[in-house]
Protein backbone atom coordinates (compact mmCIF):
# COMPACT_ATOMS: atom_id res chain seq x y z
CA UNK A 1 0.00 0.00 0.00
CA UNK A 2 3.00 2.18 -0.07
CA UNK A 3 3.39 4.67 -3.43
CA UNK A 4 6.37 6.58 -4.25
CA UNK A 5 5.82 9.96 -4.71
CA UNK A 6 7.72 10.95 -8.35
CA UNK A 7 5.84 13.85 -8.50
CA UNK A 8 3.84 16.98 -6.50
CA UNK A 9 2.48 19.98 -7.29
CA UNK A 10 2.65 22.70 -4.36
CA UNK A 11 0.10 25.64 -4.95
CA UNK A 12 -0.55 27.79 -1.85
CA UNK A 13 -2.07 30.95 -0.92
CA UNK A 14 -0.16 30.50 2.78
CA UNK A 15 3.77 30.03 2.18
CA UNK A 16 4.65 29.78 5.33
CA UNK A 17 7.02 26.37 5.66
CA UNK A 18 6.59 25.92 1.76
CA UNK A 19 10.28 26.57 0.63
CA UNK A 20 11.60 24.23 3.66
CA UNK A 21 8.87 21.27 2.63
CA UNK A 22 9.82 21.71 -1.07
CA UNK A 23 13.67 21.63 -0.13
CA UNK A 24 12.60 18.07 1.48
CA UNK A 25 11.32 16.98 -1.23
CA UNK A 26 13.58 17.38 -3.89
CA UNK A 27 16.39 16.27 -1.63
CA UNK A 28 14.01 12.83 -2.24
CA UNK A 29 14.75 13.68 -6.20
CA UNK A 30 10.59 13.87 -6.65
CA UNK A 31 9.73 16.42 -9.15
CA UNK A 32 7.88 19.81 -8.27
CA UNK A 33 5.65 21.71 -9.77
CA UNK A 34 3.91 24.35 -9.35
CA UNK A 35 1.62 27.94 -9.96
CA UNK A 36 2.92 31.12 -10.27
CA UNK A 37 3.46 33.08 -7.01
CA UNK A 38 4.40 29.60 -5.43
CA UNK A 39 6.32 29.45 -8.65
CA UNK A 40 8.39 32.53 -7.83
CA UNK A 41 8.90 31.53 -4.04
CA UNK A 42 10.76 28.17 -4.82
CA UNK A 43 12.82 29.18 -7.74
CA UNK A 44 13.71 32.46 -5.95
CA UNK A 45 14.97 30.35 -3.28
CA UNK A 46 17.19 28.23 -5.38
CA UNK A 47 14.68 25.72 -6.15
CA UNK A 48 14.27 23.94 -9.52
CA UNK A 49 10.29 23.97 -9.59
CA UNK A 50 8.14 23.66 -13.12
CA UNK A 51 5.52 26.07 -13.77
CA UNK A 52 1.90 24.24 -14.20
CA UNK A 53 1.54 26.48 -17.25
CA UNK A 54 4.54 24.39 -18.82
CA UNK A 55 2.57 21.26 -18.30
CA UNK A 56 -0.44 22.42 -19.59
CA UNK A 57 0.75 24.19 -22.58
CA UNK A 58 -1.67 27.21 -21.45
CA UNK A 59 -0.98 30.23 -19.77
CA UNK A 60 -2.49 31.50 -16.78
CA UNK A 61 -5.29 33.64 -17.65
CA UNK A 62 -8.07 35.73 -16.37
CA UNK A 63 -6.15 37.14 -13.33
CA UNK A 64 -5.00 33.46 -12.37
CA UNK A 65 -9.00 32.29 -12.27
CA UNK A 66 -7.84 29.63 -14.53
CA UNK A 67 -4.38 28.55 -13.77
CA UNK A 68 -4.64 24.26 -12.80
CA UNK A 69 -8.56 23.64 -14.32
CA UNK A 70 -6.70 21.48 -16.66
CA UNK A 71 -7.25 18.18 -18.09
CA UNK A 72 -3.36 17.57 -17.74
CA UNK A 73 -3.63 18.43 -13.98
CA UNK A 74 -6.84 16.76 -13.20
CA UNK A 75 -5.72 13.38 -15.23
CA UNK A 76 -2.93 13.51 -13.38
CA UNK A 77 -4.10 13.61 -9.99
CA UNK A 78 -7.36 11.32 -10.66
CA UNK A 79 -6.00 8.27 -13.05
CA UNK A 80 -6.09 5.64 -11.45
CA UNK A 81 -2.36 3.73 -11.88
CA UNK A 82 -3.22 -0.01 -12.88
CA UNK A 83 -6.18 1.05 -14.96
CA UNK A 84 -5.54 -0.17 -18.49
CA UNK A 85 -7.70 2.57 -19.77
CA UNK A 86 -6.53 5.16 -17.57
CA UNK A 87 -2.61 4.37 -18.45
CA UNK A 88 -3.63 4.19 -22.18
CA UNK A 89 -5.55 7.52 -21.68
CA UNK A 90 -2.84 9.23 -19.79
CA UNK A 91 -0.11 8.13 -22.95
CA UNK A 92 -2.43 8.92 -25.50
CA UNK A 93 -3.07 13.20 -24.32
CA UNK A 94 0.48 13.29 -22.89
CA UNK A 95 -0.49 13.42 -18.99
CA UNK A 96 1.99 12.21 -16.69
CA UNK A 97 0.93 11.28 -12.78
CA UNK A 98 0.95 13.66 -9.91
CA UNK A 99 1.27 11.65 -6.74
CA UNK A 100 1.11 14.71 -4.43
CA UNK A 101 -0.54 17.93 -4.05
CA UNK A 102 0.33 20.26 -1.46
CA UNK A 103 -2.66 23.00 -1.78
CA UNK A 104 -4.11 25.79 0.63
CA UNK A 105 -7.19 27.95 -0.83
CA UNK A 106 -7.44 30.93 -1.46
CA UNK A 107 -7.80 33.45 2.61
CA UNK A 108 -11.37 33.66 1.83
CA UNK A 109 -12.16 33.03 5.53
CA UNK A 110 -9.50 35.80 6.37
CA UNK A 111 -10.92 38.61 3.80
CA UNK A 112 -14.35 38.04 5.00
CA UNK A 113 -13.24 38.45 8.82
CA UNK A 114 -11.62 42.09 7.35
CA UNK A 115 -14.97 42.89 6.06
CA UNK A 116 -12.91 43.34 2.91
CA UNK A 117 -15.38 44.99 -0.12
CA UNK A 118 -17.77 43.13 -2.48
CA UNK A 119 -15.62 42.20 -5.00
CA UNK A 120 -12.28 41.09 -3.32
CA UNK A 121 -14.75 38.50 -1.45
CA UNK A 122 -15.85 36.69 -4.47
CA UNK A 123 -12.31 37.23 -5.53
CA UNK A 124 -10.97 35.12 -2.83
CA UNK A 125 -13.22 32.44 -3.55
CA UNK A 126 -10.61 29.63 -4.60
CA UNK A 127 -11.95 27.29 -7.83
CA UNK A 128 -8.89 25.78 -8.93
CA UNK A 129 -7.75 24.58 -5.47
CA UNK A 130 -10.47 23.11 -4.01
CA UNK A 131 -11.33 21.09 -7.22
CA UNK A 132 -7.46 19.88 -6.96
CA UNK A 133 -8.16 18.91 -3.53
CA UNK A 134 -10.74 16.89 -4.27
CA UNK A 135 -9.51 15.21 -7.15
CA UNK A 136 -6.47 13.95 -4.97
CA UNK A 137 -8.21 13.00 -1.82
CA UNK A 138 -10.77 11.06 -4.02
CA UNK A 139 -7.88 9.25 -5.17
CA UNK A 140 -5.72 8.62 -1.95
CA UNK A 141 -5.59 4.97 -3.40
CA UNK A 142 -2.90 6.75 -4.69
CA UNK A 143 -2.11 10.11 -4.11
CA UNK A 144 -1.16 12.08 -0.91
CA UNK A 145 -3.12 15.48 -0.47
CA UNK A 146 -2.17 17.98 2.13
CA UNK A 147 -4.32 20.90 2.63
CA UNK A 148 -2.85 22.35 6.33
CA UNK A 149 0.80 23.40 6.84
CA UNK A 150 0.68 21.87 10.05
CA UNK A 151 1.64 18.66 8.16
CA UNK A 152 4.40 19.12 6.18
CA UNK A 153 6.20 18.14 9.05
CA UNK A 154 4.74 14.50 9.02
CA UNK A 155 4.86 14.57 5.72
CA UNK A 156 8.23 14.89 5.45
CA UNK A 157 8.56 12.00 8.07
CA UNK A 158 6.29 9.78 5.99
CA UNK A 159 8.95 10.53 3.19
CA UNK A 160 11.92 10.24 5.00
CA UNK A 161 12.93 6.07 4.53
CA UNK A 162 12.08 5.33 1.17
CA UNK A 163 10.32 8.27 -0.60
CA UNK A 164 6.88 6.27 -0.16
CA UNK A 165 3.75 7.47 1.77
CA UNK A 166 1.38 4.71 3.15
CA UNK A 167 -2.37 4.24 2.60
CA UNK A 168 -2.96 4.77 6.47
CA UNK A 169 -1.78 8.22 6.17
CA UNK A 170 -2.80 9.20 2.57
CA UNK A 171 -6.27 8.52 3.48
CA UNK A 172 -6.43 10.27 6.88
CA UNK A 173 -4.83 13.34 4.61
CA UNK A 174 -8.29 12.82 2.37
CA UNK A 175 -10.10 12.39 5.44
CA UNK A 176 -8.77 16.17 6.66
CA UNK A 177 -8.97 17.76 2.82
CA UNK A 178 -12.32 17.31 2.99
CA UNK A 179 -13.04 18.62 6.25
CA UNK A 180 -11.24 21.61 4.74
CA UNK A 181 -13.21 22.20 1.66
CA UNK A 182 -16.38 20.89 3.39
CA UNK A 183 -15.45 24.23 5.73
CA UNK A 184 -14.25 26.44 3.17
CA UNK A 185 -17.25 26.26 1.42
CA UNK A 186 -19.90 26.36 4.63
CA UNK A 187 -17.75 29.86 5.10
CA UNK A 188 -18.68 31.09 1.21
CA UNK A 189 -22.25 30.18 2.42
CA UNK A 190 -22.67 31.90 5.74
CA UNK A 191 -20.97 34.85 4.08
CA UNK A 192 -23.49 34.85 1.40
CA UNK A 193 -26.14 34.33 4.05
CA UNK A 194 -24.75 37.53 6.20
CA UNK A 195 -24.70 39.60 3.20
CA UNK A 196 -28.08 38.24 1.80
CA UNK A 197 -29.71 38.60 5.25
CA UNK A 198 -31.07 35.54 4.46
CA UNK A 199 -34.11 34.22 6.79
CA UNK A 200 -33.74 30.82 8.58
CA UNK A 201 -33.23 28.67 7.30
CA UNK A 202 -32.58 29.45 4.01
CA UNK A 203 -29.99 28.44 1.56
CA UNK A 204 -26.83 28.14 4.43
CA UNK A 205 -24.81 25.05 5.53
CA UNK A 206 -24.72 25.24 9.34
CA UNK A 207 -20.67 24.08 9.99
CA UNK A 208 -17.22 25.19 11.29
CA UNK A 209 -14.08 24.06 11.10
CA UNK A 210 -12.28 22.06 14.26
CA UNK A 211 -9.71 25.07 16.36
CA UNK A 212 -8.57 22.86 18.99
CA UNK A 213 -8.99 19.50 20.72
CA UNK A 214 -10.12 19.91 23.84
CA UNK A 215 -8.98 17.85 26.76
CA UNK A 216 -12.46 15.63 27.40
CA UNK A 217 -16.53 17.10 27.09
CA UNK A 218 -18.32 17.34 29.60
CA UNK A 219 -17.35 14.64 31.45
CA UNK A 220 -13.89 13.11 31.40
CA UNK A 221 -15.15 10.21 29.77
CA UNK A 222 -16.25 12.03 26.63
CA UNK A 223 -14.13 13.72 24.12
CA UNK A 224 -14.52 16.99 23.09
CA UNK A 225 -13.39 19.76 20.27
CA UNK A 226 -14.23 23.56 19.95
CA UNK A 227 -15.19 24.34 16.20
CA UNK A 228 -15.24 28.27 15.08
CA UNK A 229 -17.98 28.96 12.98
CA UNK A 230 -16.26 32.26 11.70
CA UNK A 231 -18.60 34.35 12.56
CA UNK A 232 -16.65 37.62 14.23
CA UNK A 233 -18.19 38.49 17.42
CA UNK A 234 -16.17 39.53 20.91
CA UNK A 235 -16.70 36.87 22.85
CA UNK A 236 -14.66 33.37 24.42
CA UNK A 237 -14.27 31.56 20.45
CA UNK A 238 -12.08 35.23 19.45
CA UNK A 239 -11.02 35.91 22.62
CA UNK A 240 -7.12 36.17 23.86
CA UNK A 241 -5.96 33.77 26.58
CA UNK A 242 -3.86 36.16 28.67
CA UNK A 243 -3.02 33.31 31.17
CA UNK A 244 -3.71 29.63 32.23
CA UNK A 245 -4.78 26.58 31.37
CA UNK A 246 -6.74 25.95 27.74
CA UNK A 247 -10.28 26.07 28.53
CA UNK A 248 -12.11 23.12 29.22
CA UNK A 249 -15.63 22.44 27.50
CA UNK A 250 -17.53 23.44 30.20
CA UNK A 251 -15.16 26.83 30.89
CA UNK A 252 -15.91 27.16 27.25
CA UNK A 253 -19.85 27.19 27.59
CA UNK A 254 -20.03 28.28 30.88
CA UNK A 255 -18.06 31.54 30.18
CA UNK A 256 -19.77 32.24 26.93
CA UNK A 257 -22.96 32.58 28.98
CA UNK A 258 -21.50 35.04 31.30
CA UNK A 259 -19.92 37.08 28.68
CA UNK A 260 -23.06 37.41 26.51
CA UNK A 261 -24.89 38.27 29.71
CA UNK A 262 -22.77 40.92 30.92
CA UNK A 263 -22.55 42.39 27.24
CA UNK A 264 -26.38 42.84 27.33
CA UNK A 265 -25.36 45.84 29.87
CA UNK A 266 -23.99 48.55 27.06
CA UNK A 267 -25.05 52.04 29.28
CA UNK A 268 -21.52 52.34 30.30
CA UNK A 269 -22.56 51.62 33.58
CA UNK A 270 -20.09 48.64 35.10
CA UNK A 271 -21.73 45.13 35.02
CA UNK A 272 -20.24 42.22 37.02
CA UNK A 273 -21.75 38.60 36.05
CA UNK A 274 -21.28 35.19 37.93
CA UNK A 275 -21.83 32.01 35.88
CA UNK A 276 -22.01 28.54 37.76
CA UNK A 277 -23.05 25.83 35.13
CA UNK A 278 -24.45 28.05 32.59
CA UNK A 279 -26.90 30.08 34.81
CA UNK A 280 -25.95 33.17 36.80
CA UNK A 281 -25.38 33.14 40.48
CA UNK A 282 -25.16 36.43 40.62
CA UNK A 283 -25.34 40.06 38.54
CA UNK A 284 -25.15 43.24 39.08
CA UNK A 285 -24.45 47.03 37.54
CA UNK A 286 -22.85 49.77 39.68
CA UNK A 287 -20.79 53.14 39.48
CA UNK A 288 -17.67 50.96 40.03
CA UNK A 289 -16.67 47.62 39.02
CA UNK A 290 -15.22 46.66 42.31
CA UNK A 291 -19.13 47.79 43.35
CA UNK A 292 -20.47 45.33 40.50
CA UNK A 293 -18.41 42.43 41.42
CA UNK A 294 -19.07 43.22 45.09
CA UNK A 295 -22.81 43.29 44.25
CA UNK A 296 -23.07 40.50 41.99
CA UNK A 297 -20.97 37.81 44.34
CA UNK A 298 -23.50 38.70 47.59
CA UNK A 299 -26.46 37.24 45.91
CA UNK A 300 -25.28 33.61 45.91
CA UNK A 301 -21.09 33.83 47.29
CA UNK A 302 -21.56 30.04 48.29
CA UNK A 303 -22.33 29.04 44.47
CA UNK A 304 -19.97 31.74 42.85
CA UNK A 305 -17.04 29.64 44.59
CA UNK A 306 -15.11 28.19 41.18
CA UNK A 307 -17.61 29.96 38.14
CA UNK A 308 -16.68 32.09 35.99
CA UNK A 309 -16.76 35.99 36.19
CA UNK A 310 -17.07 38.62 33.23
CA UNK A 311 -17.43 42.17 33.44
CA UNK A 312 -18.38 44.16 30.57
CA UNK A 313 -15.90 47.01 31.25
CA UNK A 314 -12.08 46.84 31.38
CA UNK A 315 -11.05 44.60 34.44
CA UNK A 316 -8.82 47.48 36.82
CA UNK A 317 -6.52 46.36 40.03
CA UNK A 318 -9.01 47.20 42.91
CA UNK A 319 -11.74 44.46 41.10
CA UNK A 320 -8.98 42.49 40.79
CA UNK A 321 -7.57 42.26 43.93
CA UNK A 322 -10.90 41.23 45.24
CA UNK A 323 -12.02 38.78 42.65
CA UNK A 324 -8.46 36.96 43.38
CA UNK A 325 -9.68 36.19 46.61
CA UNK A 326 -12.44 33.89 45.57
CA UNK A 327 -11.42 30.69 43.81
CA UNK A 328 -12.89 31.19 40.00
CA UNK A 329 -11.92 29.31 36.98
CA UNK A 330 -12.20 31.96 34.40
CA UNK A 331 -12.44 35.68 34.43
CA UNK A 332 -13.65 37.31 31.24
CA UNK A 333 -13.57 41.39 30.38
CA UNK A 334 -13.50 43.39 27.28
CA UNK A 335 -10.07 44.84 28.31
CA UNK A 336 -8.01 43.92 31.46
CA UNK A 337 -5.64 47.32 32.64
CA UNK A 338 -1.64 46.70 33.45
CA UNK A 339 -2.26 46.43 36.70
CA UNK A 340 -4.94 44.38 36.86
CA UNK A 341 -3.37 41.74 34.97
CA UNK A 342 -0.26 41.67 37.66
CA UNK A 343 -3.15 41.07 40.13
CA UNK A 344 -4.20 38.23 38.45
CA UNK A 345 -0.81 36.67 37.46
CA UNK A 346 -0.16 35.70 40.93
CA UNK A 347 -3.03 33.28 40.30
CA UNK A 348 -1.16 31.64 37.07
CA UNK A 349 -3.93 28.74 37.17
CA UNK A 350 -6.28 31.69 36.51
CA UNK A 351 -7.45 31.79 32.64
CA UNK A 352 -8.00 34.89 31.93
CA UNK A 353 -9.92 36.19 28.19
CA UNK A 354 -9.75 39.65 26.95
CA UNK A 355 -11.85 40.25 23.90
CA UNK A 356 -11.62 43.54 23.12
CA UNK A 357 -14.98 44.21 22.60
CA UNK A 358 -18.24 43.50 23.85
CA UNK A 359 -20.86 42.07 21.52
CA UNK A 360 -24.09 43.36 20.01
CA UNK A 361 -26.86 41.53 22.01
CA UNK A 362 -29.10 42.98 19.10
CA UNK A 363 -26.86 41.60 16.36
CA UNK A 364 -28.40 38.72 14.40
CA UNK A 365 -26.96 35.41 14.26
CA UNK A 366 -27.51 31.47 15.10
CA UNK A 367 -27.46 28.97 17.77
CA UNK A 368 -27.77 25.61 17.61
CA UNK A 369 -28.05 22.28 19.58
CA UNK A 370 -27.76 18.76 18.74
CA UNK A 371 -30.99 16.14 18.93
CA UNK A 372 -30.12 12.80 18.17
CA UNK A 373 -29.43 12.77 14.11
CA UNK A 374 -29.87 16.28 14.01
CA UNK A 375 -29.24 20.10 14.89
CA UNK A 376 -31.51 22.42 15.54
CA UNK A 377 -30.44 25.75 14.54
CA UNK A 378 -32.20 28.88 15.37
CA UNK A 379 -31.45 32.73 15.19
CA UNK A 380 -29.94 33.82 18.52
CA UNK A 381 -32.40 35.46 21.36
CA UNK A 382 -31.47 39.20 20.31
CA UNK A 383 -35.00 40.16 22.18
CA UNK A 384 -33.87 43.55 24.15
CA UNK A 385 -36.21 44.79 27.18
CA UNK A 386 -35.75 48.48 25.88
CA UNK A 387 -37.51 47.77 22.51
CA UNK A 388 -40.46 46.09 24.09
CA UNK A 389 -43.89 48.03 24.78
CA UNK A 390 -44.41 47.26 28.27
CA UNK A 391 -48.05 46.74 29.70
CA UNK A 392 -49.07 47.84 33.15
CA UNK A 393 -52.23 45.52 33.86
CA UNK A 394 -52.36 45.81 37.06
CA UNK A 395 -54.21 48.78 38.94
CA UNK A 396 -50.98 50.25 40.55
CA UNK A 397 -48.55 51.19 38.05
CA UNK A 398 -44.40 50.88 38.94
CA UNK A 399 -42.97 53.56 40.44
CA UNK A 400 -39.68 54.44 38.50
CA UNK A 401 -37.35 52.62 40.61
CA UNK A 402 -39.25 49.09 40.02
CA UNK A 403 -39.18 49.69 36.53
CA UNK A 404 -35.89 49.72 36.33
CA UNK A 405 -35.31 46.67 38.95
CA UNK A 406 -38.11 44.78 36.42
CA UNK A 407 -36.37 45.73 33.15
CA UNK A 408 -32.95 44.34 34.75
CA UNK A 409 -34.06 40.97 36.70
CA UNK A 410 -36.13 40.52 32.52
CA UNK A 411 -32.40 41.06 31.52
CA UNK A 412 -30.80 38.71 33.35
CA UNK A 413 -34.01 36.14 33.20
CA UNK A 414 -33.09 36.14 29.45
CA UNK A 415 -29.64 34.14 31.06
CA UNK A 416 -31.11 32.09 33.10
CA UNK A 417 -32.17 28.50 32.06
CA UNK A 418 -36.02 27.75 32.38
CA UNK A 419 -37.92 27.92 34.17
CA UNK A 420 -36.39 31.34 35.35
CA UNK A 421 -37.16 33.63 38.35
CA UNK A 422 -34.93 36.27 39.37
CA UNK A 423 -35.60 38.94 42.00
CA UNK A 424 -33.22 42.08 41.49
CA UNK A 425 -32.97 45.61 43.47
CA UNK A 426 -31.23 48.46 42.71
CA UNK A 427 -29.45 47.23 39.76
CA UNK A 428 -28.34 43.76 41.83
CA UNK A 429 -29.71 39.94 41.30
CA UNK A 430 -30.95 39.20 45.28
CA UNK A 431 -32.71 35.64 44.37
CA UNK A 432 -32.24 33.63 41.48
CA UNK A 433 -34.60 30.19 41.07
CA UNK A 434 -33.12 28.21 37.74
CA UNK A 435 -34.20 24.91 35.78
CA UNK A 436 -37.02 24.00 37.07
CA UNK A 437 -40.00 22.30 35.83
CA UNK A 438 -42.10 23.99 37.94
CA UNK A 439 -42.10 27.90 37.63
CA UNK A 440 -43.38 27.91 41.76
CA UNK A 441 -40.86 25.84 42.63
CA UNK A 442 -37.98 28.49 40.55
CA UNK A 443 -39.48 30.96 42.55
CA UNK A 444 -39.18 29.04 45.86
CA UNK A 445 -35.72 28.63 45.18
CA UNK A 446 -35.09 31.88 44.25
CA UNK A 447 -36.80 32.76 47.50
CA UNK A 448 -34.55 30.38 49.98
CA UNK A 449 -31.59 31.30 48.10
CA UNK A 450 -32.13 35.23 48.91
CA UNK A 451 -32.65 33.96 52.71
CA UNK A 452 -29.38 32.37 52.93
CA UNK A 453 -27.42 34.97 51.28
CA UNK A 454 -29.32 37.36 53.91
CA UNK A 455 -27.82 35.36 56.58
CA UNK A 456 -24.24 35.16 54.92
CA UNK A 457 -24.52 39.08 54.76
CA UNK A 458 -25.50 39.64 58.16
CA UNK A 459 -28.89 40.83 56.95
CA UNK A 460 -32.00 40.76 59.26
CA UNK A 461 -34.21 40.48 56.39
CA UNK A 462 -33.55 38.92 52.62
CA UNK A 463 -32.80 41.63 50.26
CA UNK A 464 -35.71 40.14 48.07
CA UNK A 465 -38.24 42.58 50.41
CA UNK A 466 -39.48 45.35 47.99
CA UNK A 467 -37.65 43.44 45.15
CA UNK A 468 -39.03 43.04 41.32
CA UNK A 469 -39.16 39.91 40.06
CA UNK A 470 -39.07 38.21 36.64
CA UNK A 471 -40.42 35.46 34.80
CA UNK A 472 -39.37 34.87 31.60
CA UNK A 473 -42.23 33.30 30.30
CA UNK A 474 -45.69 33.47 31.15
CA UNK A 475 -46.78 32.61 35.16
CA UNK A 476 -49.65 29.95 34.14
CA UNK A 477 -50.88 30.26 37.83
CA UNK A 478 -51.13 32.61 40.50
CA UNK A 479 -49.01 30.32 42.91
CA UNK A 480 -45.75 31.64 41.21
CA UNK A 481 -47.10 34.91 41.73
CA UNK A 482 -47.99 34.51 45.08
CA UNK A 483 -45.05 33.15 46.09
CA UNK A 484 -42.90 35.86 45.34
CA UNK A 485 -45.39 38.00 47.33
CA UNK A 486 -44.43 36.22 50.27
CA UNK A 487 -40.95 36.57 49.39
CA UNK A 488 -41.51 40.23 49.79
CA UNK A 489 -41.31 41.30 46.07
CA UNK A 490 -43.42 44.05 44.46
CA UNK A 491 -43.79 44.10 41.22
CA UNK A 492 -43.75 41.79 38.63
CA UNK A 493 -42.58 41.49 35.29
CA UNK A 494 -43.59 38.47 32.53
CA UNK A 495 -44.84 38.46 29.56
CA UNK A 496 -48.30 37.79 29.96
CA UNK A 497 -50.32 35.62 27.18
CA UNK A 498 -51.52 33.01 29.94
CA UNK A 499 -55.18 31.51 30.14
CA UNK A 500 -55.47 32.49 33.65
CA UNK A 501 -54.14 35.74 33.28
CA UNK A 502 -56.77 37.50 34.35
CA UNK A 503 -56.37 35.22 37.81
CA UNK A 504 -53.34 36.19 37.96
CA UNK A 505 -53.73 39.84 37.75
CA UNK A 506 -56.39 40.03 40.00
CA UNK A 507 -53.74 38.28 42.97
CA UNK A 508 -51.30 40.56 41.56
CA UNK A 509 -54.21 43.54 42.86
CA UNK A 510 -55.40 42.19 45.92
CA UNK A 511 -51.71 42.56 46.94
CA UNK A 512 -50.93 46.26 45.48
CA UNK A 513 -48.37 44.51 43.53
CA UNK A 514 -47.70 46.32 40.22
CA UNK A 515 -46.98 44.27 37.02
CA UNK A 516 -46.09 44.24 33.55
CA UNK A 517 -46.31 42.21 30.49
CA UNK A 518 -43.63 42.53 27.69
CA UNK A 519 -45.03 39.83 25.45
CA UNK A 520 -41.81 38.82 24.75
CA UNK A 521 -40.74 35.57 25.93
CA UNK A 522 -37.01 34.19 26.67
CA UNK A 523 -37.09 30.51 27.25
CA UNK A 524 -33.99 29.06 27.49
CA UNK A 525 -32.79 25.74 27.72
O1 LIG B 1 -8.33 31.17 -9.21
S1 LIG B 1 -8.41 29.79 -8.96
O2 LIG B 1 -9.67 29.34 -8.49
N1 LIG B 1 -8.11 28.96 -10.32
C1 LIG B 1 -7.19 27.99 -10.44
O3 LIG B 1 -7.13 27.38 -11.51
C2 LIG B 1 -6.30 27.72 -9.34
N2 LIG B 1 -5.29 26.85 -9.20
C3 LIG B 1 -4.75 27.02 -8.00
N3 LIG B 1 -7.30 29.39 -7.88
C4 LIG B 1 -6.38 28.44 -8.13
N4 LIG B 1 -5.39 27.98 -7.31
C5 LIG B 1 -5.07 28.53 -6.00
O4 LIG B 1 -4.03 29.47 -6.18
C6 LIG B 1 -4.54 27.59 -4.99
O5 LIG B 1 -5.57 26.96 -4.22
C7 LIG B 1 -3.65 28.45 -4.12
O6 LIG B 1 -4.37 28.97 -3.01
C8 LIG B 1 -3.27 29.61 -5.00
C9 LIG B 1 -1.80 29.60 -5.29
O7 LIG B 1 -1.50 30.55 -6.27
P1 LIG B 1 0.01 31.06 -6.46
O8 LIG B 1 0.88 29.86 -6.53
O9 LIG B 1 -0.04 31.82 -7.76
O10 LIG B 1 0.32 31.95 -5.31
Amino acid sequence: DRVQVKTALLSVSDKSGIVELARALAEKSIRLLSTGGTHKALSDAGLAVTDVSEITGFPEIMDGRVKTLHPKVHGGLLSIRDDAEHQAAMAEHGISGIDLAVINLYPFEEVRAKGEDYPTTVENIDIGGPAMIRASAKNHAYVTVITDPADYAALTEELAASGETSFAFRRAMAAKAYARTAAYDTAISGWFAEVLDLPMPTNRTIGGTLAQELRYGENPHQKAGFYLTGEQRPGVATATLLQGKQLSYNNINDTDAAFELVSEFQTGLPACAIIKHANPCGVATAPTLLEAYQRALACDSTSAFGGILAFNSELDEATAEEAVKLFTEVIIAPAVSEAAKAVIARKPNLRLLVTGALPDPKTPGLTAKTVSGGLLVQTRDNGMVEDLELKVVTKRAPSEQELADMKFAFKVAKHVKSNAVVYAKDGQTVGIGAGQMSRVDSARIAAIKAEEAAKALGLDKPMTIGSAVASEAFLPFADGLLSAIAAGATAVIQPGGSMRDAEVIAAADENGVAMVFTGMRHFRH
